[in-house]
């Protein structure tokens, strides 16, 4: 008779089957929570072993850093633009969201084989080990958070795993026997027990991880109070009588002198590069006479130049805001250069951060007489870490891209021919000089105005060129020229933005307002509007408003 090697009886097999599809479903959710639990607590416990080792970034970083630098650089462009300042933790975020979905994967793949649940862990892990690797710096030491990471998530995913199978009553388990009356709850209460305990357990071990990574990464963060209690023979510059037209009759744009926070941030660093000062060495070398390396304490003893300079992002579009105005203090690149002594032949500095990225730089712009500097201060006070503490450089006239790194380690004296830098090789211009731009900051646009004369203003550049001429009109009218605020007196006369002004009529209606820059080498901004690659954006900047 017992024939029937399925365990259900017959008259059983309908609901049984249901509830056995039900409880399938239910066993994966919960072999996905146990995959996502150990991901969650692997991932703590690589921060942990990171803070501890005192590394740069949580391997989660370093995919997100891998991701940014094989993404084409259009497509960085575009994904950048399109989630602002918030790409850095969405970038990040995301890569965690994507291993989580992993970890969980390799929880629901218990059901089927270990073997592949283990697999899928270990390609996660060994794909994060591939980014940590490649990143500029790396040693071997690196590769140990996620070593750690993978044997907690291995672990982690077995106790858990282990723990789900009592109580569940799982298929693809063999059927409990049958048992006195009373004992299957008995029984089902201790599974319930133990399985808690083992969540349990693993969510301790993932919280203890977390805060202690948390708590030792703090104390690391000793590189802001040494950048605090550091005392510079810098000054804060006074804005020039007359350049600051904020007050003027209820304008209401940026302030000449661009605050801290309000000043623009372009890197490619997902994880601050955190320098002290007293380890920080600038390496001078190449086509050079003599190899010079320098100091912190070398470079801050030395006479400082101060200025004020504007500094522009290529990829600022017409109207953006990617821009930025401070007085800046450091020692001319150009006496350093000297001391190191250029050879022959040589038409190019390439530039190296600490976090890898570089650029080069044109010879001629750091060894003329502009005052392209190796700056420790802005603004008065120690750079922002975020602007390249302890030592960036700034070039008057040039894009960022080309010439002001932020973290600055390596000057390397050699030849365009011979070199390509991190945005030259994706498509953009060897050659950055700024271009000649102006914006308009009243009024906004969209907005609703009394009709009348309006009050309109905004700002212009042409670094090194100097702003001759602004020019406003609205909608088809005639241009009208705008009022200039006073620009610095000194060399810096030409290196900063000018604030402009002037008065419009505007009768009720829809209105297009237009602004146009002439600089002083007599060249005015062309209407044609280009896409900031390769060397900038070009066209007139046009706000809309309406009076009534
Ligand atoms: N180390 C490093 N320096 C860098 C960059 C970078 O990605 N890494 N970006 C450059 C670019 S494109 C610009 S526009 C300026 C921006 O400087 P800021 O962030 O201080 O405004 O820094 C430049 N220096
Ligand atoms: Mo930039």
């Amino acid at each position: 008779m017992p024939t029937d090697p399925r365990p259900a009886p017959a008259a059983e097999a309908s609901p049984g089957v249901s509830a056995a599809a039900t409880s399938v479903t239910a066993d994966r959710w919960r072999r996905a929570l146990a995959g996502l639990l150990a991901g969650v607590a692997g991932l703590a416990v690589a921060d942990l072993v990171q803070a501890v080792l005192g590394l740069r970034a949580h391997p989660v970083v370093a995919v997100g850093e891998a991701v940014i630098e094989v993404t084409p650089g259009g497509v960085a462009e575009f994904l950048i633009d399109l989630v602002g300042r918030y790409d850095k933790p969405l970038l990040v975020g995301g890569v965690a969201v994507v291993v989580l979905l992993l970890t969980a994967a390799a929880g629901v793949l218990t059901r089927r084989s270990s073997l592949l649940s283990l697999l899928l862990l270990a390609g996660t892990a060994a794909l994060g080990g591939l980014a940590v690797v490649t990143r500029p710096g790396a040693g071997t030491g690196d590769v140990l958070p996620i070593a750690v990471g993978l044997l907690t998530w291995v672990l982690a995913l077995r106790v858990l795993v282990a723990g789900l199978s009592f109580p569940a009553g799982t298929a693809g388990t063999a059927p409990r026997q049958p048992e006195p009356a009373e004992q299957p709850t008995d029984q089902a209460g201790t599974d319930r027990r133990t399985l808690l305990v083992r969540v349990g357990a693993v969510t301790a071990v993932a919280a203890l991880a977390g805060v202690g990574g948390r708590w030792v990464g703090r104390a690391r963060t000793t590189v802001e109070a040494s950048r605090r209690l550091l005392r510079l023979p810098a000054t804060r510059g006074r804005v020039p009588a007359g350049a600051d037209l904020t007050a003027l009759a209820g304008l209401d744009p940026e302030p000449w002198r661009t605050p801290r926070d309000a000043f623009y941030r372009i890197d490619t660093a997902l994880v601050l590069p955190t320098i002290n000062p007293e380890t920080w060495r600038l390496r001078v070398h190449g086509l050079v006479d003599r190899e010079l390396e320098i100091t912190y304490q070398d470079l801050v003893t030395r006479e400082l130049t101060e200025g004020w300079v504007t500094l522009c992002c290529v990829s600022n579009p017409v109207g953006g805001d990617l821009i930025g105005n401070a007085w800046w203090s450091g020692v001319r690149v150009a006496d350093l250069l000297a001391e190191a002594g250029v050879q022959e032949g040589a038409d190019a500095v390439l530039q190296t951060s600490e976090d890898g990225w570089n650029c080069a730089t044109p010879l001629t712009t750091l060894t003329d007489d502009r005052n392209a500097m190796l700056a420790v201060a802005m603004n008065g006070e120690p750079l922002p870490v975020e602007h390249g503490f302890p030592v960036r450089t700034v070039v008057p006239g040039l894009y960022g891209y080309v010439s002001a790194t932020k973290w600055v380690v390596e000057l390397e004296v050699t030849r365009f021919a011979d070199v390509e830098a991190y945005w030259t090789q994706r498509g953009w211009s060897e050659q950055g000089p700024v271009r000649t731009m102006s914006r308009i900051d009243v009024p906004r646009s969209g907005s609703e105005l009394p009709a009348g004369p309006v009050r309109v203003g905004g700002v212009a550049w042409a670094q090194q060129t100097g702003i001759e001429r602004v020019e406003v009109r609205v909608d088809g009218s005639d241009w009208v020229e705008a009022e200039l605020g006073a620009v610095p007196t000194d060399a810096s006369e030409t290196d900063t933005w000018v604030q402009w002004t002037a008065e419009v009529d505007a009768p009720a209606g829809e209105h297009l307002l237009s602004v146009r820059a002439t600089d002083r080498s007599g060249s005015t901004q062309t209407s044609a509007r280009r896409n900031v690659v390769p060397d900038g954006a070009t066209g007139w900047h046009q706000v809309d408003f309406r009076t009534s």
